[in-house]
Order: C-alpha cells, then structure tokens, then sequence
C-alpha cells in the first residue's frame, strides 16, 4: 500500500510594478512579462497606463503597469531575478555615490510591491514597497488585478488606498491615464 502524500504547497504570489520612460517603452514591458514567465506562473497582468513622472519630474512620461507572478522563488532571489531582468533590457544602475540624481529615466523598472503578506526589512527589500499605498501610478494598475488585497502592515485593501488618494500633485487623476491591455489579445478571443 502506497502512503498518500499531501503536497505542499511551496509557491507564494508577488504583486510586481513594472515601469518603462526609455527607448521602445511598450517592448520593454513585453519583454519583461515574457522574462518573468521563466521565474513562475504570470497570473494577470494590468493594463498599461501612461503616467507623469512623480519625484524627478524633468524626464519623460512612464508607461507602468502591475503583475501577479506565483512563484517558488523566495522574495531575495525573485529580486535578483528581476534585475536581471531589467539589465537584460538595457538598465544601467548609476552607483548611489555617482551624483546622478535617483528616480531617473530607465529602459525598465520592476519593483516588487508585495510577497503573499510576508513583512522584510533589509538594506536591499522592503515588503511591503514603502511607497505602494501612496502613488496613484503604483496603485491603478495594482487594484486593477488585485483590488482585494490587504495591506499587510497597513490594513485596507489596494482599492481601499487607491480610493483614498486625493486627486490632487502627482496624484492627480489626470496624471495616470489607461492605455489598454501589455499583451494583444488574441483573435478569435
Ligand atoms: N518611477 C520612479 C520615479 N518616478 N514616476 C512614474 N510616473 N512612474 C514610475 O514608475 C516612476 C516615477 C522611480 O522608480
Ligand atoms: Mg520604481
Ligand atoms: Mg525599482
């Protein structure tokens, strides 16, 4: 008589951002949905939206868009992966003692918004993304494919946060505007 094995259940589910204002913008983010395909299973993907740059605002507008990815990678080397990814699309990290000014122009940026409710504080991570409940560019896309989820150190829903935005600086309604779905849809769907 063979045992009965319960499997265990090894994936968790990350809520990714994903970013492009250089370059062939759309392409970039295309390539990156494809790219993280290899790391799990991708289970929605938002609409792309066109939004005004918030923090550094002399750059060019982003396209952003947001991910459910259910995968067996633990959060450090889900990061790790994602940023392959973005160099595998041309992202060059200026070193923090470069003078550059941060948050500018890049061909990609995947951000890692949330892993299942799991809370890390480290030099390199922080889960929840500190600025998850604060931008409308962030929380559009996010509360499309994942309205219900919980902030796991804040309380309220994704949709929650998004309808407590003001509408006001770069917040504004108007500075986030939808596009329409990454991947084409295809015929005969
Ligand atoms: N990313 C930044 C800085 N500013 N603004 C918009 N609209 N979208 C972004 O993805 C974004 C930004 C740094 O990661
Ligand atoms: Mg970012
Ligand atoms: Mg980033």
């Amino acid at each position: 008589m063979s045992a009965r094995v319960t499997p265990i259940e090894t994936a968790s589910v990350a809520l990714l951002g994903l970013g492009s204002n250089l370059g062939d913008r759309w392409e970039h983010l295309r390539a990156a949905v494809r790219a993280l395909e290899a790391h799990g299973a991708v289970l929605a993907v938002s609409n792309v939206y066109a939004t005004a740059p918030v923090g550094l605002e002399e750059q060019p507008d982003f396209l952003n868009a947001a991910l459910l990815l259910r995968t067996e990678l633990a959060p450090e080397p889900l990061l790790q992966a994602m940023l392959a990814i973005e160099r595998s699309q041309g992202r060059v990290r200026e070193p923090l003692n470069s003078g550059q000014p941060r948050g500018g122009p890049r061909t990609l940026d995947l951000d890692l918004l949330l892993y299942s409710d799991t809370i890390v504080s480290t030099p390199r991570l922080t889960l929840p993304h500190p600025e998850l409940h604060r931008r409308r560019f962030v929380l559009a896309p996010a509360a499309e494919i994942a309205p219900g989820w919980l902030h796991p150190t804040l309380g309220r829903t994704l949709m929650q946060w998004l309808d407590a935005l003001e509408d006001a600086d770069s917040n504004r309604i108007a500075c986030v505007q939808r596009q329409g779905p990454l991947l084409a849809v295809p015929s005969g769907a």
